[in-house]
């Protein structure tokens, strides 16, 4: 624990000020607050690490910081011509007829976001390619030259109008960097334009604002215009609520500076509700995976006053508020960490075979991770080009609603001796002493619970605790469940499932003296696991549970495991069914062919059983030949064990397509499996025959074989022969390709021994 000494005279002057602040508070607990609290404090030369610490109480966030964080949950949407070229990074030089979009259906979005809980959008106004997705006045690089309603479309207007219906607030991203402003003859961006004052918004004819207001600034010819469409979109599409300047550059210009200062003065004025983010508003969290800290303070240190900086340093360290770091700046200021991810692999929709979309075990895990971190949760779902959420999207995120739902729709916890911690009201708080530390709850008789979320009363007391307990009563005795570090806005502890009737909070270690604002326990219900057999191509068998396929920008976080604390895999190589005595998988295990089952123990109880036959093992085959390959798709792939790659010829014909193995060694064999590719609908195998050979010249019929619906149902298709065949080498002989194609393509070849 840190004991605060209250060291510098300063801090016994403001001391008198907070007595008589705390005078106002009428909240059960007095307020203990021993200076005025600010969300940006300076730290003072002869200022001690005691000192500093006490100050980092003191901070506090802004009201529209608060409402922020109590938003929790938000959507984040990349829309525009990346949509439709299926890239990331557009290039600016776009011809505007690529945005063909015919539909949207913006109450798609909030319909979706609204089930998965999400209170804020912000959309992509203007992404890094300059294209706007609203009718500004000053560009004609965007929807307004697009065949979307014939140019007279504004996906913006539509989104805040569905927004508006749907109670969601609104929040836009309109990037700094600019290609189109960049790249085209008369662009503005970097044109070396000289200072001059000029008013904001310019009038254009014809187009009056109904918002009179005008600014007057000394700016270039590029931050007029980003002044100008600021202005357009928090007066014509508001209320706005957040605003994004994503700090991302693929290119830059003419050494153009943004006055930042000025843009904010803006914003200030005209959506004073709105946090900025990627400023002094908003911090990002680092990375774009969905990765969290496991102690995320959002009081930072800054070298210089973050007040009147005109650019803030993305802050990426692991450490970003400890007392040693906080000890090597000039000022501690309260920036919240938001927490930004694609549900898809990538920012902007490119289609619904190869893009994967994350399941809701990890949208879960990150929502716990974030939300429950000290953060806020950004989730990106990119429209499609139909102009809405696709059905993956809409699947995962109404799940994820249900378990946020159904996980803390509800407080477990019936009684206390401090109430304030249980009730609704966000203005009550319970203060604790040195000789109280700790509080005990009461659930309704013997409950089960597995989750329990603190949050501090930081809106008025700032960050404090640094290091907690939770206990679970079990037994006649307290049996410590889970700590963690620092609290924030909220933390929510996960541990294995404990049925009990008492919990008990700890503080351990604290900056000045702990003020909780609320409390509560959980139970989240474990889904049974997917488990995922899978052998490598030297035999070693890995037994994964919840694995998805997604992989993009990964994050390292075993979401399955993070939301299972506690789980078992058992399993068996005999082809007996597993049962709770049955040996427990801890690593991958050699084995060469035949049956693997495994089913995953919860809490006590046995889940489904899954499966896998295995083939015979494929380190000694060697692919002898094949009609032909692509360079990208060669033979090794279709015997490298990898689902997901696969071989491919080269040369097109109806019929004639081989691929001819040599086992290294005699096997007796008595059928096989096929496994197309499941990312091309070209090259999928219908019928052929399969041969064998004693020396790999000579070759003799085994049998012919016939798979149907493949391309609509790509999955591995097992053929079984009349009779065993002993065999060293054998061959696959292509007759008649899916959908009349005429290239071949296997992702794996399988054979089994009897
Ligand atoms: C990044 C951008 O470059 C991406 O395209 C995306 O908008 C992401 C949220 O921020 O910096």
């Amino acid at each position: 624990m840190t004991k605060p000494i209250v060291k510098s005279l300063k801090l016994i002057t403001s001391l008198i000020v907070i007595l008589l602040l705390v005078a106002s508070c009428n909240k059960k607990s007095k307020s203990i607050l021993r200076l005025k609290t600010n969300s940006t404090l300076e730290i003072d030369e002869d200022d001690s690490r005691d000192s500093v610490l006490l100050k980092a109480t003191h901070v506090v966030p802004t009201e529209n910081q608060m409402t922020a964080l109590e938003d929790e949950f938000i959507a984040f949407v990349h829309f525009g011509p990346n949509t439709f070229t299926e890239l990331e990074w557009g290039n600016g030089m776009e011809d505007p007829a690529v945005f063909k979009l015919e539909n949207l259906d913006t109450d798609q979005w909030c319909r979706s976001m609204k089930e998965a809980g999400m209170k804020k959008v912000i959309i992509t106004a203007k992404h890094h390619d300059g294209f706007v997705l609203w009718q500004s006045r000053y560009t004609k690089h965007g929807i307004m030259s697009s065949p979307f309603k014939n140019g007279e479309g504004d996906v913006l207007k539509e989104l805040s109008l569905s927004c508006k219906k749907y109670g969601i607030k609104l929040g836009v991203y309109l990037s700094p960097a600019d290609l189109y402003q960049i790249e085209n003859e008369k662009g503005l961006y970097g044109n070396l334009s000289e200072y001059s004052m000029r008013t904001i918004p310019r009038p254009v004819e014809g187009r009056p604002f109904k918002n009179k207001t005008t600014f007057e600034f000394k700016v270039d010819d590029y931050n007029e215009y980003f002044l100008n469409q600021l202005f357009e979109l928090l007066t014509e599409y508001g209320p706005i609520d957040e605003v994004w300047f994503d700090g991302a550059h693929p290119k830059r210009k003419g050494g153009q500076q943004y006055k930042y200062r000025d843009w904010k003065k803006l914003i200030t004025a005209l959506a004073p509700n709105a946090v900025i983010f990627g400023k002094e508003g908003i911090r990002w969290c680092g990375n774009e995976g969905g990765a969290t800290r496991d102690t995320e303070w959002n009081v930072v240190p800054y070298k210089e006053d973050p007040r009147t900086l005109n650019l803030y340093a993305d802050i990426t360290a692991e450490d970003v508020g400890s007392i040693d770091k906080l000890m090597k700046g000039n000022f501690l200021h309260y920036q919240p960490a938001e927490i930004n991810t694609s549900i898809r692999e990538g920012w902007f929709y490119r289609n619904d075979t190869e893009q994967k979309v994350r399941n809701a075990d990890d949208v879960f895990d990150i929502y716990e991770r974030s939300v429950g971190g000290n953060s806020i949760f950004l989730l990106n779902i990119p429209p499609n080009r139909e102009g809405k959420f696709s059905e993956q999207e809409v699947a995962v995120l109404k799940e994820t609603g249900k378990r946020i739902n159904e996980t803390y729709g509800a407080n477990l916890v019936i009684g206390a001796s401090e109430s304030e911690l249980l009730d609704d009201d966000k203005d009550t708080y319970v203060v604790l002493t040195d000789s109280k530390l700790e509080l005990e709850f009461e659930l309704p008789k013997e409950t089960k619970v597995n989750r329990f979320v603190v949050q501090e009363d930081i809106k008025r007391h700032g960050e404090r605790i640094a290091k907690h307990a939770l206990d679970a009563y079990v037994d006649g005795k307290w049996q410590e469940m889970i700590t963690s570090t620092n609290i924030g806005y909220k933390r929510i502890l996960r541990f294995p499932e404990i049925t009990t009737s008492k919990l008990r909070l700890r503080i351990l270690e604290y900056r000045d003296t702990p003020v909780i604002q609320h409390v509560s326990a959980h139970y989240y219900k474990s889904r049974p696991p997917v488990l995922k057999i899978e052998r490598a191509k030297d035999g070693k068998v890995s037994i994964v549970p919840g694995k998805t396929d997604f992989s993009w920008n990964l994050h390292g976080e075993n979401a399955f495991k993070n939301l299972n604390n506690g789980i078992k895999i058992v399993y068996t190589t005999n082809g007996k069914e597993p049962n709770k005595d049955s040996e427990e998988y801890v690593k991958p295990f050699q084995f060469t062919d035949g049956v693997v089952k495994a089913a995953a123990i919860l809490n006590g109880e046995l889940g489904s059983v899954s499966d896998y036959k295995f083939g015979i093992l494929k380190n000694t085959w060697k692919v002898l030949d094949v009609d032909s390959e692509l360079n990208e798709h060669k033979r090794s792939l279709l015997i490298d064990e990898n689902n997901d790659t696969f071989w491919q010829t080269q040369t097109h014909k109806k019929e004639g397509h081989f691929v001819s193995i040599d086992f290294g060694e005699l096997h007796a064999i008595n059928a096989f499996k096929y496994t197309p590719p499941t990312s091309i609908s070209n090259g999928m195998i219908q019928k052929g025959t399969i041969y064998s050979s004693k020396d790999g010249l000579k070759w003799e019929k085994i049998e012919n074989f016939e798979f149907g619906n493949l391309i609509n149902d790509p999955t591995p298709r097992m053929h079984e022969f009349k009779s065993t065949v002993t065999t060293r080498y054998v061959k696959l002989v292509s007759k008649e390709i899916a959908g009349s194609n005429t290239t071949a393509a296997i992702a794996e070849l399988d054979f089994y021994k009897n």
